[in-house]
C-alpha cells in the first residue's frame, strides 16, 4: 500500500476545512438523461427543455417524477420559498396530503369542488381525498389549540404535494395534477392585524421570487374557489403564460428589495407602490380604469402565476366553529387569510424567464451545480490530473459541481452542457492544459476567459 502524500503536497486549498456535503458529481456516473431530439408532446419551452435536460419524466398525465438534477432545483426552490416564510415570521409544519372527507364537509366545500378533488375511499369505505389545498385542516389543527386572543396571530405553512383533477393538465410542471405547493395560513383577532399579515406575505413574495432572478407582478386577480374578497396573484410576464394580464409600465421598473421591513408603515410603503398603479388579471379587469392610463403606459401582456395570496375574513373559521377569547372574554372568530406558491411551477417559469436556443441558463440561486466542468480529452493525462485536481478542489471548497468526464466527443459536451444550463462551465482542452491554463464561460451572456487553474479556482472559490 502506498503511504499518502505529504500534507504539503496537496495545496493551500486541503487546509481549509473541507465541506464533504457539497454535492459532486462525475457525469460518467450519473443519472441525467439529456435527450438529443425535441419531445413532440412539450408545446413550451420550458416543458422541452426539462425533458430534454433530464429534469423530469411524465409517469401520467399530469404527474411527473423528478429526476436528480430536477429535484436538486426543486429543492433549492423550496429553500429560498421558506426561507423568506421563515424570514416574515411563519412557521413551518407538515400536513399530510390525505385528508378526511368530513372536514370538507363542515365546510361546505365538500360538494363544491366538484370533479377537481380526487377523492378516495379506504378500506373502511371511510371518504378520504388527496387535498387540493388545506384551509378546513389547518383551521381544524390550530383551532384545536388556539383558546384565546393571546395565541394570536399565528401563520402556519407548509410545502407538500396537492392533487387537483385539472381538466387539461398541460405544459408540463406549469399546470400538473399532482404538484408542489408552498401554502401558508394566517390567523389575526382583528381584520387590521390580518392585513398586516397580508402584508407581509406579499413583501415576503417579492423577495422570494427576486431571489430566484423572476419579475413577479402583484395583480388584482379572482378569488375562485378559496373565497373572500381581497387577493393577489403574482405574475410573470412570458408569452407563454396561460392569463392574459393588464399593467402600467411603471410597474416593470424593479426594485429588488435587500431589507426586511417589519413595521406597518414600512410594509404599506411597499405594497402601496404596487397598489397605487393599475394591474390586474382579466377576470378583474376594469375597462375603465384601463382608458384612463396614457396609452404609452399600457402593458398587456401573457403571464404565468407563481403565486397567489387571499384575505378571506372569518369564512373558513366561522365555517369550522373555530374561536378564540377575545381581550373582554367574548367569543371571537380569528380573521384569515391564505397565500400559495407554485413551487414546482416555479421551475418552469424560471426556465421560461431565463433560456436561449441552446438550453436552461440557471440563476446561480437555485442552480442544479453551480459549475460544470468539461474535460474536453479523457483519457490524456495532462487533461485528466488537471481535471481531477480542479474537481477535488472545488469539492473541498464547497461549490457544487458536475464533471463532465464522458468519454464523448467536444461538440456533445458542449452541447450538453449549455442545455442542462449550470452557471459556470470550467473547459479543460489538452492544449490549454499543456500550459497549465484552462477556459471559464459563463453561461448566461457566453462571455469567456482563459485563466490559469489558481485563478479559476480563486474565481469560483472566492
Ligand atoms: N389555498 C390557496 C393559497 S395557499 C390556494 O390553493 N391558492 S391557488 O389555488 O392559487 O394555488 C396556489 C399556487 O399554486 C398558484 O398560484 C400556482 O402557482 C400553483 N398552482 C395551482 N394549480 C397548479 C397546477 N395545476 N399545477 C402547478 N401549480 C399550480
Amino acid at each position: 500500500m502506498r503511504s499518502p502524500p505529504p500534507r504539503s503536497a496537496l495545496g493551500s486549498a486541503a487546509i481549509l476545512d473541507p465541506r464533504p456535503g457539497a454535492p459532486a458529481l462525475r457525469l460518467s456516473r450519473a443519472f441525467l438523461p439529456t435527450l438529443k431530439e425535441t419531445p413532440a408532446e412539450a408545446q413550451i419551452v420550458s416543458h422541452r427543455l426539462m425533458l430534454r435536460a433530464g429534469l423530469i419524466r411524465q409517469t401520467a398525465a399530469g404527474i411527473y417524477a423528478w429526476l436528480p438534477a430536477g429535484l436538486r432545483v426543486l429543492n433549492n426552490v423550496a429553500r429560498i420559498v421558506r426561507e423568506e416564510q421563515d424570514r416574515a415570521g411563519a412557521q413551518e409544519i407538515l400536513m399530510p396530503t390525505i385528508q378526511p372527507a368530513e372536514l370538507w364537509q363542515r365546510s361546505g366545500r365538500y360538494d363544491d369542488y366538484g370533479k377537481e378533488m380526487l377523492r378516495i375511499r379506504d378500506r373502511h369505505e371511510r371518504e378520504m381525498l388527496f387535498g387540493p389545498t388545506n384551509e378546513e385542516m389547518v383551521t381544524d389543527i390550530f383551532g384545536q389549540f388556539a383558546k384565546s386572543y393571546r395565541d394570536l396571530p399565528r401563520n402556519l405553512y407548509h410545502i407538500q404535494w396537492k392533487f387537483r383533477d385539472e381538466v387539461r393538465p398541460r405544459f408540463g410542471v406549469m399546470r400538473g395534477r399532482e404538484f408542489l405547493m408552498k401554502d401558508a395560513y394566517s390567523f389575526d383577532l382583528t381584520q387590521q392585524g390580518a392585513q398586516h399579515s397580508y402584508r407581509q406575505m406579499f413583501v415576503a413574495y417579492l423577495r422570494t421570487f427576486a431571489r430566484m432572478g423572476l419579475k413577479a407582478i402583484p395583480m388584482q386577480a379572482d378569488t375562485g374557489p378559496i373565497g373572500g374578497n381581497l387577493s393577489h396573484e403574482f405574475i410573470i410576464l412570458a408569452e407563454t403564460g396561460e392569463s392574459q394580464v393588464f399593467l402600467h409600465r411603471a410597474l416593470l421598473a424593479f426594485d429588488a428589495l435587500r431589507d426586511t421591513p417589519d413595521t406597518d408603515a414600512d410594509l404599506s410603503h411597499i405594497t402601496d407602490f404596487w397598489t397605487q398603479h393599475y394591474a390586474a388579471t382579466d377576470e378583474k379587469h376594469d375597462e375603465a380604469a384601463w382608458n384612463a392610463i396614457p396609452e404609452e403606459d399600457r402593458v398587456s401582456a401573457r403571464g404565468i402565476e407563481v403565486g397567489h395570496i387571499f384575505y378571506f375574513g372569518t369564512k373558513y373559521s366561522a365555517a369550522m366553529g373555530m374561536t378564540v377569547a377575545g381581550p373582554d372574554g367574548t367569543p371571537v372568530h380569528p380573521e384569515m387569510g391564505s397565500y400559495g406558491i407554485g413551487v414546482s411551477r416555479l421551475v418552469g417559469a424560471i426556465i421560461e424567464a431565463s433560456h436561449d436556443e441552446a438550453g436552461i441558463i440557471w440563476p446561480e440561486s437555485v442552480a442544479p451545480f453551480r459549475v460544470g466542468l468539461l474535460n474536453l480529452k479523457v483519457g490524456d493525462a495532462t487533461t485528466d490530473s488537471l481535471c481531477a485536481d480542479l474537481y477535488e478542489r472545488l469539492r473541498a471548497n464547497g461549490v457544487e459541481v458536475l464533471y463532465d468526464d464522458r468519454e464523448e466527443r467536444a461538440g456533445v459536451k458542449f452541447a450538453d452542457a449549455d442545455l442542462i444550463g449550470l452557471p459556470w462551465q470550467v473547459i479543460v482542452g489538452p492544449k490549454g492544459a499543456a500550459g497549465g491554463m484552462v477556459e471559464l464561460k459563463r453561461r448566461k451572456g457566453g462571455e469567456r476567459h482563459e485563466l490559469d487553474r489558481d485563478s479559476v479556482l480563486e474565481r469560483l472559490i472566492g
